[in-house]
């Protein structure tokens, strides 16, 4: 297949044929993945772009062999939602001996040089998780303390496990009434946050007075452990997670969950757009951030509706 990149002039010789788009995907391990799959797969079809789709399930050794096969079909752009942050800068390397733009999308990687990808398409998980604390603080803001707080993190080494934790932890160590009682990566999964929130509140029980959830799958998990020890979730712990799933939604309505700060999974039309003005010759952003908003169970009875995923 003829490759065709952007021309030294910075115009390019558009491709008589359908571009093609080689997306390394990290896995499927939650409802937002699911729908931001399902996002790149939609967009794709409806801008006439070929795409080359692979599930890593969560491992970064298979991002990187889905990577050189793109390499070796001679895909036009490279976009990769990286499971964790660190080690890319070697495949990077390779992408870029090859002369295929590349675009990152959902979560960040470290890099010192900022020319191996064109841009980042994704939200800004630091102010999700200063959202998540600003909830909290005013949810307790009538308590005087000590109020304990657990912590499900998600894939340990990803951005939205780091920056949520900072954004929510440099939010609340503001006042001295909130005390960190443990935490546990649970990989952003229903089981895994289930399984690790036994373990809490097997160690912990009533102690616990908050949880933060980096992610719906997580925190629904959490609720079934919660329900098993004989608490009420959303009453005897308050609740908060990161996504706006629908079934988190539904759990808002019920007052099982007290809030969920969106993180938006519909990047498909961005990653579109960003493929086909790279093959114009244009300029882009180095980052493109999605808008998102905080549900609570005032607003979740309007948005449910409304909710694609
Ligand atoms: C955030 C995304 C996270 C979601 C999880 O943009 O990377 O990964 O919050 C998903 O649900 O597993």
């Amino acid at each position: 297949m003829p490759s065709h990149r952007v021309g030294q002039s910075g115009g390019t010789d558009m491709p008589s044929r359908p571009i093609v788009l080689g997306f390394s995907q990290l896995g499927s391990e939650s409802d937002w993945r699911n729908a931001n799959s399902q996002s790149v797969k939609e967009a794709a079809k409806e801008a006439g772009i070929t795409l080359i789709f692979d599930n890593a399930e969560q491992s970064q050794r298979k991002q990187f062999e889905a990577i050189r096969s793109f390499i070796q079909q001679k895909v036009d752009v490279i976009a990769i939602a990286p499971v964790v942050q660190s080690g890319w800068e070697g495949i990077l390397s390779e992408i870029q001996e090859a002369g295929i733009p590349v675009i990152i999308v959902d979560r960040t990687v470290d890099t010192a040089d900022a020319s191996q990808y064109v841009t980042l398409i994704g939200s800004d998980f630091y102010e999700e998780g200063q959202k998540a604390g600003k909830y909290v603080l005013d949810k307790m803001a009538a308590s005087t303390g000590p109020i304990g707080i657990v912590e499900l993190k998600g894939t340990e080494g990803s951005t939205p496990s780091i920056d949520r934790g900072r954004g929510f932890h440099d939010t609340i160590t503001g006042t001295d009434k909130f005390v960190f009682l443990g935490s546990e990566y649970a990989d952003f999964t229903h089981e895994q946050g289930k399984d690790k929130m036994r373990s809490l509140l097997y160690r912990l029980g009533g102690d616990i007075d908050v949880l933060f959830s980096h992610n719906d799958d997580m925190a629904l998990g959490a609720i079934e452990a919660m329900e098993e020890y004989g608490l009420q979730p959303g009453k005897d712990i308050v609740i908060v997670s990161v996504d706006g799933t629908r079934k988190a939604l539904e759990q808002l309505i019920k007052g099982k969950i007290n809030c969920v700060v969106e993180c938006n999974p519909l990047l498909g039309p961005n990653l579109m757009q960003a493929v086909n003005e790279i093959m114009e010759g244009r300029t882009l952003p180095k980052r493109i951030v999605t808008p998102e908003s905080v549900f609570t169970e005032v607003t979740a009875e309007r948005e449910i509706s409304s909710r694609k995923y």
